[in-house]
C-alpha cells in the first residue's frame, strides 16, 4: 500500500509546481489533521476540548473549543513548514500572513483557505465531523505585501483542494486535478495510507441530503424537487440521508451516489455554506470525481468571490441528479 507521501512523489509528474513544495504542504495537513484526530478520537474523555469556547465567530456562530484547536492546529503546522504565505479561516475574520523565513524567500506562493473543523455542532455527540481546504497560488509579487485579491480567486484556479474526515476512521481526500484520491490514517504508526484510489460519483445516486426542517422556508422550486425525489416513480423514491456534517454527507454521496443540496432559504437569502472554503473545494473534488456542482444556475468554479466569508447556495453530487435539480430551478422559476 502507498502511503501519501509515496503516492505524489510517483504521481510528481500530475502537479505543475515543485514537488518539494506539495510535499511540504502535505506535510502541515498531516501534522495538523493527526493532531486533530488524537483529540477528536478522545473528546468525551477531558472537559478542556469539549463543549463551547464562549466566543461568538467571524460567522456569528458559537464557537467550540475543538474549531479553535483545529484552527491554531493548522497555523502552526503551516508556519512550522515554512511553505504558506497566506492563510484565511472560517475562525478568523481577516487573513493571516505567515512571514517568510528568508531562506525559503521563493518557496511560501501558496494561499490557502480552510475550514478547520466543519460540522463542529456534531463534537459532542459522536457524529463525524470535517476540516475542508483549498489552496491557489498567490497572485501578487513576493516582494510585495499579501493582498485580499490573492484569497479572492475563482475556484477553478485552486491548484489543490481536500479534506480530512474525522469518522470511524480518518481519511485524507484530496485532488491536484488529476483524480480524486483517498487515505486512511493509520493511528497505530502514524501514516495516511492509499485506501480508496480514484473514487468516482455514480452517474445516478439514490440519496439526497437536504435539511428538511427548513421545509417551510425553502422557494416553491426547491420544495417540488423535495416532492420529485419522494415519488414512487422509476428509481425513486430516493433514501435522505443529513447528517449535519457537510463532509460527512458528500464523502458517503461521492462513494455511493447521490446529491447535496444547501440552497437559500428565507433566513439565509444567500444560502449558508462559505464559497471560498467549503463549496469551492467540494466543488473541485466533485467534478474531478465526474460530478457536477453549481448554486442551481452557475458553475461554483466560476463564480468570482467579492467577499471572504460570501455565502453561496450549494448543490454538488452526481451529474444526472444535479442537472434533474437545475431544470427544476430554472423550469418553475
Ligand atoms: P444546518 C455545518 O455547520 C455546515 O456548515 C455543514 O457542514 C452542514 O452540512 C450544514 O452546515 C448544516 O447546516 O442548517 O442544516 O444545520
Amino acid at each position: 500500500m502507498y502511503t501519501l507521501g509515496e503516492f505524489i512523489i510517483k504521481n510528481r509528474d500530475n502537479f505543475l509546481y515543485s514537488i518539494e513544495s506539495l510535499l511540504r504542504l502535505f506535510s502541515s495537513i498531516k501534522l495538523a489533521s493527526k493532531a486533530i484526530h488524537k483529540e477528536v478520537n478522545k473528546v468525551g474523555l477531558t472537559e478542556e476540548l469539549i463543549g463551547s469556547s464562549g466566543i461568538t465567530n467571524i460567522q456569528g456562530e458559537n464557537q467550540q473549543k475543538l474549531d479553535n484547536f483545529a484552527h491554531k492546529a493548522f497555523i502552526e503546522s503551516f508556519k512550522s513548514r515554512n511553505v504558506v504565505c497566506g492563510i484565511a479561516s472560517e475562525e478568523s475574520e481577516d487573513f493571516i500572513v505567515i512571514k517568510e523565513k528568508k531562506e525559503n524567500f521563493y518557496q511560501n506562493q501558496y494561499i490557502v483557505l480552510i475550514d478547520p473543523l466543519d460540522g463542529s455542532s456534531n463534537i459532542d455527540v459522536n457524529v463525524s465531523i470535517g476540516t475542508i481546504f483549498s489552496v491557489y497560488l498567490r497572485k501578487s509579487s513576493v516582494k510585495m505585501d499579501l493582498t485580499i485579491s490573492d484569497f479572492l480567486q475563482k475556484g477553478k484556479k485552486q491548484i489543490l483542494a481536500g479534506y480530512i474526515i474525522y469518522g470511524s476512521s480518518t481519511i485524507l481526500v484530496f485532488t491536484i486535478g488529476k483524480g480524486v484520491h483517498g487515505f486512511t490514517l493509520d493511528p497505530s504508526v502514524g501514516t495516511f495510507y492509499l485506501s480508496h484510489p480514484n473514487l468516482h460519483f455514480p452517474k445516478v445516486g439514490s440519496i439526497y441530503s437536504i435539511n428538511h426542517g427548513n421545509y417551510a422556508n425553502f422557494s416553491s422550486e426547491i420544495k417540488k424537487f423535495i416532492r420529485y425525489c419522494q415519488e414512487k416513480k422509476e428509481n425513486r423514491p430516493y433514501t435522505a440521508r443529513y447528517i449535519g456534517s457537510l463532509v460527512g454527507d458528500f464523502h458517503r454521496n461521492m462513494i455511493k451516489g447521490g446529491i447535496y443540496i444547501y440552497p437559500k432559504t428565507d433566513s439565509s437569502p444567500n444560502g449558508k455554506l462559505r464559497l471560498l472554503y467549503e463549496c469551492n473545494p467540494i466543488a473541485f473534488l466533485t467534478e474531478q470525481a465526474g460530478g457536477k456542482a453549481s448554486d442551481g444556475e452557475n458553475r461554483i468554479l466560476d463564480i468570482k468571490p467579492i467577499k471572504l466569508h460570501q455565502r453561496t447556495p450549494f448543490v454538488c453530487g452526481s451529474v444526472e441528479m444535479v442537472s434533474k435539480f437545475e431544470e427544476f430551478i430554472a423550469n418553475y422559476k
